[in-house]
């Protein structure tokens, strides 16, 4: 809960839970931290039960350092392998029935708004290509056709890997996976787009192998989800496991898919300039008046 609206009273703030005190004393609630700082403060999410090497962690740990006020964010999710770190992260998680999760942050946001008005409470929606693109579909585009103002992230490992090997609307076509062995039949769904036509102010893709390009998107998407409209962020984040990647070659994975059919990709709405330049100070964000491109 927010260091702004709760206040403790003298003397009591030795009785509060020795986690949320370490997370204020030496973590990141109520001052700005950066990727560029990792391992010189304490981190919201320091454990998780997740596969050695897997792609997916490192992608939610930066994401969750990124948040521009996590001590004011919720994190919503689903079934799926990422919700076995998220739920250890030291700020709330919401969970909810298997692709239901942009339906559960739609009214958590709305109700958040109207207890709080315009002090901002951030809702972000961390699920699995598969809750995303197959099972929640509906909901999530339905989420996005409303406005709904938060944001979206899909840990895109591009197969169900909690449940052992089968193939999403997110695979590769021609991809044989554990329980898909005859391979993939259609092209990968293309989120992105639907994102775009569905009126998404921000969407990005990123893979974990860039931590500043990660963290510039998440507190971009966040910050327009608070005023302007809903967000989109689509990560690469191999499992290492269904696509046998050894765990020391889950980086050199990441960039070579980077480079190959994972670039990165950016798209802001004008609105979304606008508001990023005259509320946050985003610089060269708008384009520049003509008198000064005369100028150059
Ligand atoms: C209603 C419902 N159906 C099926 C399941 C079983 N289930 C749990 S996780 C999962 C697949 C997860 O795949 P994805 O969303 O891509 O996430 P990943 O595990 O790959 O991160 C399934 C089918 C469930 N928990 N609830
Ligand atoms: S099964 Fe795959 S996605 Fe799930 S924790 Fe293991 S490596 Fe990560």
């Amino acid at each position: 809960m927010s260091l702004d609206y709760v206040k403790f009273s003298p003397g009591f703030e030795t009785f509060m839970p020795k986690e949320y005190r370490d997370m204020v004393e030496h973590g990141p609630f109520g001052k700005k931290v950066s990727v560029s700082q990792m391992g010189s403060f304490k981190e919201i999410l320091e454990e998780h039960p997740m596969c050695a090497g897997c792609a997916m962690t490192l992608f939610i740990r930066l994401a969750i350092i990124a948040f521009p006020n996590p001590e004011d964010t919720i994190t919503v999710g689903t079934a799926g392998c990422g919700r076995l770190a998220i739920s250890q992260a030291a700020i709330p998680f919401v969970y909810g029935n298997y692709g239901d999760q942009n339906g559960v942050a739609s009214g958590l946001s709305r109700g958040l708004r109207i207890r709080f008005g315009d002090k901002p409470k951030d809702v972000v929606v961390m699920a699995g290509d598969g809750g995303t693109a197959d099972i929640g579909f509906q909901q999530v585009l339905h989420s996005w056709f409303r406005k709904e103002r938060f944001t979206t992230i899909m840990l895109d490992n591009e197969v169900y890997g909690n449940t052992g090997g089968q193939e999403s609307g997110m695979t590769n076509r021609g991809a044989v996976l554990k329980m898909a062995p005859l391979g993939k039949k259609f092209e990968k769904m293309d989120m992105v787009s639907m994102a775009k036509i569905a009126g998404c102010a921000y969407i990005a893709t990123v893979v974990p192998n860039n931590p500043r390009r990660v963290e510039s998107c998440i507190k971009k998407a966040v910050l327009i989800a608070r005023e302007v409209g809903p967000t989109y962020i689509q990560a690469y984040t191999s499992c290492n496991i269904e696509y046998a990647i050894p765990t020391d070659k889950v980086m050199e994975d990441a960039k070579t898919v980077e480079e190959d059919r994972y670039k990165f990709t950016e798209y802001m709405s004008d609105e979304a300039k606008e508001y990023l330049t005259e509320r946050y100070g985003y610089k060269d964000l708008l384009p520049k008046p003509v008198a000064a491109l005369a100028k150059v």
